[in-house]
């Protein structure tokens, strides 16, 4: 039995926080999901799998309203609703399935704290481990931000508005994270970090709207991530590239940011 389940569309930079994390502690997560269009098909619930004929009968007790970042119908099951009250994905699961862990970065904590070894994932003493969840928290409001800009981009429905406050989100977070990073290889400690891991993955999430950069083009708006970044926070970008690099990345998180950097073009996100 894995130490924990995750269940989300897939590829997702969100459960990568989790898989990287794993990879550095030795710890078995066990992934459940399908491709963000196929999540619709799938019934939300510990014992996640796509969905029969019967429950998608008319007046299905697990039929609700998609709410955030999926459009339509999704069928969530009422213990899947207990144990994430707030419905959404990456959903993660004690081996059990009788308690919920949701958000990202505590998914991720919860991968830290289950750790069989040493690595210092999540710091060495309670003062590293609380400047880790200032890293954290700032990279949860700069997920915000940018998951309205995403989704904006994938509606096509930029405005002036959005963008100007993305650009905004950007300077403050990429601001931040250069400062933090002058003279360190990490952003906390010596050794790679929970707040490293939660960085990079926000960033290759951010990355995602190169595969929309026509809707900005068509709206006369600058694209947010691109080479730019580099001249601007060149310390940030090139611990981002590092991080990317590791061998606990390349597998997932690594090789998604390849995928997205190469495939700029290829077509829109669902979710
Ligand atoms: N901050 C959250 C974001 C999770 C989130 O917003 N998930 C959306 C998909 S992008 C979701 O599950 N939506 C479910 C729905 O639309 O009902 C995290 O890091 O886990």
């Amino acid at each position: 039995m894995a130490d924990l389940r995750l269940f989300s569309y897939m590829p997702n930079p969100r459960v990568y926080k989790a898989t990287v994390t794993a990879r550095l502690c030795d710890v078995d997560v066990e992934i459940r999901g399908a491709k963000p269009r196929e999540l619709a098909d799938w019934l939300w619930d510990f014992d996640a799998r796509p969905l029969t004929e019967e429950d998608k009968a008319p007046g299905s007790p697990t039929l609700r309203e998609a709410r955030m970042g999926f459009a339509g119908a999704l069928h969530k099951t009422d213990a899947f609703l207990d144990a994430h009250p707030f419905g959404t994905v990456p959903a993660a699961f004690s081996p059990d399935g009788a308690l919920g862990i949701f958000e990202s970065n505590s998914i991720a904590r919860a991968v830290a704290r289950l750790s069989k070894n040493d690595h210092p994932i999540y710091g060495r003493d309670p003062y590293e481990a609380s400047r880790i969840d200032s890293f954290l928290d700032v990279s949860l409001v700069f997920a915000r931000d940018t998951q309205k800009y995403l989704l904006a981009l994938i509606a096509k429905s930029i405005s002036q508005d959005i963008h100007a406050a993305t650009a905004k989100a950007v300077d403050t977070h990429m601001g931040g994270i250069e400062k933090a990073l002058a003279g360190r290889t990490c952003l906390v400690g010596e050794a790679l970090s929970l707040a490293d891991i939660c960085f990079a993955a926000e960033m290759v999430e951010f990355a995602l709207s190169h595969y929309n950069r026509a809707v900005l083009e068509d709206a006369g708006l600058m694209p947010l991530f691109d080479e730019n970044l580099k001249d601007r926070f060149p310390a940030a970008m090139a611990h981002l590239d590092r991080c990317l690099g590791h061998e606990a990345f390349v597998p997932d998180l690594g090789a998604h940011y390849v995928q997205i950097l190469e495939h700029a073009d290829a077509g829109s996100l669902s979710a």
